[in-house]
């Protein structure tokens, strides 16, 4: 086969530090991407678990000064929230599957490649940004879950935590909707969605995860930024407001979160499980539907984390009911792994040490999760080491177990070589001695009083420092565990075995390719026949030989804008961050506006930039197209995010805390609004018709007059707010700050749609479009329409309601 390679790659630099930074700042491959989140999430393992060794070395004895005060509370909310939002979800989430997604379902990359190196750079920044504030003033000191009025201390952590966090959620949510394109548009010719891996399941049931739930998360960000930045409020009782209104926010995402950390490892358990026992997996569907299950009902359980805060008794029922009925699925999969491996031949390797070593622990820790659900007992265990020690058994010797697994299952394919069995057994077993040393007197330290976030504790409590120091020393017992774990790592690069194109004997499409595979994935033509999820076992028995590919592949461009355009986001949110825009003229507000300047530049130079030299034929699945398949996921989670601060709302309503001043906002000017606003989204869609038809001009046109439109609609709102604004104060009234918040968050989509139908705007101008080049229209005026249609539930709940 011929490949087309791309123009620009910087050959005689590649092997230079700089010509490998190069390239991961221009590549859209998704091998490439998904090593850049696998490398930065065991940075961040590292970094959270030498901070942990911080943590554990102030508790190991009674009335220790090595940490205090604020400056543990710094240490441990940084640990919680690097190993949870900048290791084991990404890890799983878009390292794993950016790697591993296309080449299991046999095609050469995701569906929209560029995004994912953006989305890449955005994640990768939102860690920094958190790690500046640290050395910028202190970084947030207030446990991971932020829970206002905490939320409200001094000083740029929490606002560097929450812009972080929202910055790592659009990241998160753009890998989402990508990985959903992926699987809807380009499953290899004849692999029907009941013949994918249980992997690429696990990461549908994950992304799907993300795009509807992370709107709480975002919302409790959200009104977090602006109570400390504009000092408007949802949650403050003077006004009103209700402070366990942002736990709802909160815990309805970070609930679903913990199955977002947890479900694609079970896809990973799912694969070793089958290779390593020489079988095929037991119960293929029923695997399916667990993790369907399991994705369904994370949905219902999430006030399990606020038990304690004197909800009617009915509510904590219903979801304690809910939270045993997780149990059910999870379950399932566990006896789906057993079941495999049962009668099977088991190659005993690493990866299926991490397996066994999985199962075993993750039993307990889900266990103790389900004796949590029980509102009695989460009673008196509640805010506990009881509970420090369940989390810690279902992440780190549980869900982290899994990542070992993965990690030692597929670092052949991944670098071509081994990792050393002999050091792999001394870092398994190193971390199960630890990690029970460390976790399981925790729990009986939870039983025993002793309460979380407590930075030291007296020496007359019973057992506390004897149980205390053996915990201590756990921590230090997985260090070295760590520590050969890395030395692993870089020992196999230089004295691994070589791994052959199929490691272990696997009978997915992985284990088709070379090791590391090449830049376009396969060399080779698949038949189109999909019996089952197997189908190198498959073919292997009708007798069907892989022939070479003898088509030209081309492959996409580098180009570097994409990470231009994120790295403009990083500078506008440390701006934000550390300072605001109305703050006159300080280095902050110079971030701010040069932050914009720098993402319009990276965008529209993005969007100028053909992703091929040469025309190329793009199959798909469905309907749509990539960019449309992209956008329609991606609008999944605006909706989320605007569901959950409408739901807010309609709470503070009913409750009769967000009153509606008598000078509201005038119906009538909204209505004519209103109507400029649709008669834009019809304008788009004509605007769309005519290009279809080749009619260039009327296309511009309608551009045009969609733009102006939006720019009118804006100036009105704008006006709107300055009235309404002289008429009733927005931070002493609950149901103006509501407004605000919302009706401000429509404006921002108004903007951001704006710059989006601008594109392909500046694409026709430029020649980039054409009757069969549509660029990026299309998803631009599907994000027009939603726009529009959120618009229209505003006026029902502000206006006329
Ligand atoms: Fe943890 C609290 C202790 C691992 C998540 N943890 C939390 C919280 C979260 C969380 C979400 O004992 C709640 C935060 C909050 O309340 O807001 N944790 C540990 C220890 C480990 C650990 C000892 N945690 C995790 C993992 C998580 C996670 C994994 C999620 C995925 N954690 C605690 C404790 C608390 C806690 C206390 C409660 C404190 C309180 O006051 O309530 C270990 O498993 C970590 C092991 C890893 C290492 C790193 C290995 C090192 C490597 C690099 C190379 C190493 C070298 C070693 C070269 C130890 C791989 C040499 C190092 C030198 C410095 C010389
Ligand atoms: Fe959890 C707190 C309940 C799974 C992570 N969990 C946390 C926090 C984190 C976390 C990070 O209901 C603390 C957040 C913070 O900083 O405050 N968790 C559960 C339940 C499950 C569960 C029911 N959790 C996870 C997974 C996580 C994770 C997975 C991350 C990867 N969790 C809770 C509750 C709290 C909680 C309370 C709040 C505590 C508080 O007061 O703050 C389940 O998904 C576990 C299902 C798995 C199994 C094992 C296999 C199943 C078999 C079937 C038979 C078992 C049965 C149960 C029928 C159950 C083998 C028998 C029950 C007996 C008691 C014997
Ligand atoms: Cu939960």
């Amino acid at each position: 086969m011929t490949v087309q390679v791309p123009s620009q790659r910087p050959t005689d630099t590649r092997s230079s530090f700089w010509g490998v930074l190069w390239d991961y700042m221009t590549t859209g491959d998704h091998k490439k991407i998904g090593i850049a989140y696998m490398v930065t999430s065991i940075f961040g393992f590292a970094v959270a678990g030498i901070l942990a060794l911080g943590i554990r070395t102030q508790l190991a004895v009674p009335n220790n000064t090595f940490l205090v005060g604020q400056q543990y509370n710094e240490i441990l909310t940084m640990h919680g929230v690097l190993m949870l939002f900048f290791f084991i979800i990404p890890f799983g989430l878009v390292g794993l599957g950016n790697y591993l997604l296309p080449l299991h379902l046999g095609v050469r990359d995701v569906a929209l490649p560029r995004v994912n190196t953006f989305g890449f750079w955005l994640f990768f920044f939102s860690m920094i940004l958190l790690i500046i504030s640290y050395f910028n003033g202190g970084s947030a000191a207030v446990g991971w879950t932020a829970y206002y009025p905490l939320s409200m201390q001094g000083g740029h952590g929490v606002d560097a935590y929450a812009i972080a966090l929202v910055l790592n959620g659009i990241a998160s949510l753009l890998g989402a909707a990508n990985f959903c394109a992926t699987i809807f548009n380009l499953r290899a010719k004849g692999m029907g969605v009941w013949k994918m891996t249980v992997f690429s399941w696990s990461i549908l049931a994950t992304s799907l995860l993300q795009l509807v739930g992370l709107g709480g998360l975002t919302s409790a960000m959200l009104v977090t930024i602006l109570e400390r930045k504009l000092g408007i409020s949802w949650f403050n009782p003077a006004i009103g407001g209700v402070p366990v209104l942002y736990q709802q926010f909160f815990w309805f995402y970070s609930h679903p979160a913990v199955y977002v950390m947890l479900l694609p490892y079970l896809g990973v358990a799912a694969e070793i499980a089958s290779t390593f026992s020489r079988k095929p997996l037991f119960g293929y569907r029923v695997m399916v539907y667990a993790l369907m299950g399991i994705t369904l009902v994370s949905f219902f359980v999430w006030v399990h984390h606020m038990f304690a805060v004197s909800l009617p008794d009915s509510y904590q029922i219903a979801f304690a009911v809910g939270t045993m009925l997780v149990a059910v699925p999870t379950g399932v999969k566990l006896f789906n792994y057993i079941g495999t491996m049962w009668g099977g031949q088991i190659l005993l390797r690493t990866p299926m040490y991490w397996l066994i070593g999985f199962i075993f622990n993750f039993i307990i820790g889900g266990i103790t999760g389900v004796a949590l659900g029980l509102v009695p007992f989460d009673y008196i265990t509640t805010d506990t080491y009881f509970v420090v020690a369940h989390f810690h058994n279902v992440l780190m010797f549980g869900t982290a177990y899994l990542v070992m697994a993965g990690l030692y299952y597929w670092w052949p394919k991944i670098t071509g070589r081994f990792m050393s069995e002999r050091m792999g057994l001394w870092h398994f077993w190193l971390f199960i001695i630890g990690s029970w040393l460390t976790f399981m007197p925790q729990y009986v330290l939870g039983l025993l009083g002793m309460p979380r976030r407590y930075y030291t504790y007296a020496a007359n409590n019973a057992m506390w420092p004897e149980l205390n120091l053996l915990s201590t020393v756990g921590a230090f017992v997985l260090a070295i565990g760590g520590a050969i774990w890395f030395y692993n790592m870089f020992w196999s690069f230089k004295y691994g075995e070589k791994s052959g194109d199929n490691s272990w004997g696997g009978y997915t499409l992985e284990w088709a390719t070379s090791s590391p595979p090449a830049a376009q994935n396969f060399t080779v033509k698949f038949p189109t026949v999909f019996p089952t999820e197997r189908p190198l076992y498959d073919w292997n028995k009708m007798g069907l030989k892989l022939e070479r590919d003898t088509s030209v592949v081309h492959l996409p461009e580098p180009t570097v804008w994409p990470f231009v355009t994120a790295l403009g986001l990083f500078i506008m949110a440390i701006g934000l961050t550390f300072g605001w825009f109305t703050d006159g003229l300080t280095q902050y507000t110079l971030m701010i506006y040069g932050g914009v300047a720098v993402l319009l530049v990276g965008l529209f130079q993005w969007a100028g930039t053909p992703e091929y030299k040469v025309p190329v034929h793009h199959e798909h699945l469905s309907r749509h197209s990539n960019g449309n398949l992209g956008m329609m996921w991606f609008i999944v989670s605006e909706v989320g995010l605007f569901s959950v601060l409408i739901c807010g709302y309609i709470y503070l309503r009913l409750k009769g805390l967000a009153v509606p001043p008598i000078e509201r906002p005038l119906v009538s000017l909204a209505a004519l609004n209103t109507l400029v606003l649709v008669s834009s989204s019809f304008v788009l869609h004509y605007a769309e018709k005519h290009l279809e038809k080749g009619r260039a001009t009327r296309f511009t046109l309608g551009l045009f007059i969609t733009l102006a439109l939006g720019a009118i609609f804006f100036l009105f709102q704008i006006f709107e707010f300055t009235l309404f604004g002289s008429e009733v104060d927005w931070k002493g009234n609950l149901w103006a700050s509501v407004f605000l918040t919302i009706v401000g968050l429509h404006g921002l989509h108004i903007v951001i749609g704006a710059v989006g139908v601008a594109l392909p705007y500046y694409q026709v101008l430029n020649g980039k479009i054409d009757k069969h080049n549509h660029g990026s229209i299309g998803p631009a005026s599907l994000y027009w329409h939603l726009v529009d249609i959120v618009w229209l539930l505003i006026i029902v709940i502000f206006y006329i309601w």
